[in-house]
C-alpha cells in the first residue's frame, strides 16, 4: 500500500510563524489536493517543550544559527517553534486535518531534536512510525511539506533507508535556506540517496 507522509504542516513554519519557511504555506493546498488520493495519511508534528535544546534562548549568549552538541549530535539553533499546544504548533488552519489518519508528534525529548518522523537525531529513539506504516502494509510512501533542508531531508533519507519506495513531491516542499541553495542540495541528496523526485502534477 502507498502511503502519504505530510512533514510539519504548522504554524511555525509558515512565513507568519517564529521559524519562518518562504513561502511555507504554498505547500497547504498541494497537500489537500493529493491527500484524497491516499487510502492512509499521517502527518508529522514537531513537538517541542519549552525548554527544549534545540533554543537559542535555552541557552545563554547563544544566538539562532549557532552551532552547539545535542544528543550527541550536532545542532543547529534555532528560535523557539513548535512549543507543544501553543498556536505555532498547531497545523496550518487551511491543511484539510479530516484527511490526516494519523498524527506523529517528535521533537518532545529536550535532549536531542528529532528531524526525521521515524528516529530522533541520535538515531536511538524511535517515534513508532516504521511500526505504524509495516502494521497498514505500506511499502511506498509520498512525502512532502516543511522544510526541505531539515525535516523532509531527515525524514526521506530514513524511509530509503527503512527500504520504502519514497516519492518527493517538489513543489509540496519549501525550504529553510540558512544558505542559499540548501533546499536544492537536499533535493539532489534525497536524490542520489534512492527517491524519486516529481512534482503534484506528475504524480
Ligand atoms: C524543522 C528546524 C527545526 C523542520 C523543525 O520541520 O524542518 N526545522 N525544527
Ligand atoms: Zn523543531
Amino acid at each position: 500500500m502507498r502511503a502519504m507522509i505530510l512533514v510539519d504542516i504548522q504554524n511555525d513554519f509558515m512565513p507568519f510563524g517564529a521559524l519562518p519557511v518562504g513561502d511555507g504555506d504554498a505547500v497547504v493546498a498541494v497537500a489537500n489536493a493529493l491527500m484524497p488520493r491516499f487510502g492512509l495519511v499521517v502527518a508529522t508534528q514537531d513537538w517541542h517543550p519549552a525548554e527544549h535544546g534545540s533554543f537559542a534562548s535555552n541557552r545563554p549568549g547563544a544566538a539562532p544559527g549557532d552551532i552547539v552538541e545535542l544528543g550527541g549530535v550536532a545542532q543547529v539553533l534555532w528560535p523557539d517553534h513548535c512549543v507543544q499546544t501553543t498556536p505555532g504548533a498547531s497545523f496550518h488552519s487551511a491543511l484539510d486535518v479530516a484527511r490526516i489518519d494519523h498524527v506523529v508528534r517528535k521533537g518532545a525529548d529536550p535532549g536531542v531534536d528529532s528531524y526525521s518522523g521515524f528516529f530522533d537525531n541520535d538515531h536511538r529513539t524511535d517515534t513508532g512510525l516504521g511500526d505504524l506504516l509495516a502494521r497498514n502494509a505500506v511499502d511506498e510512501l509520498v512525502i512532502l511539506g516543511l522544510a526541505t533542508d531539515y525535516c523532509v531531508r531527515a525524514t526521506v533519507r530514513d524511509a530509503v533507508a527503512l527500504g520504502f519506495g519514497v516519492t518527493v513531491i517538489t513543489d509540496g516542499c519549501r525550504a529553510v535556506d540558512v544558505e542559499a541553495g540548501d533546499g536544492e542540495r537536499a533535493f539532489a541528496a534525497m536524490r542520489a540517496e534512492g527517491a524519486r523526485l516529481m512534482t503534484s502534477s506528475e504524480i
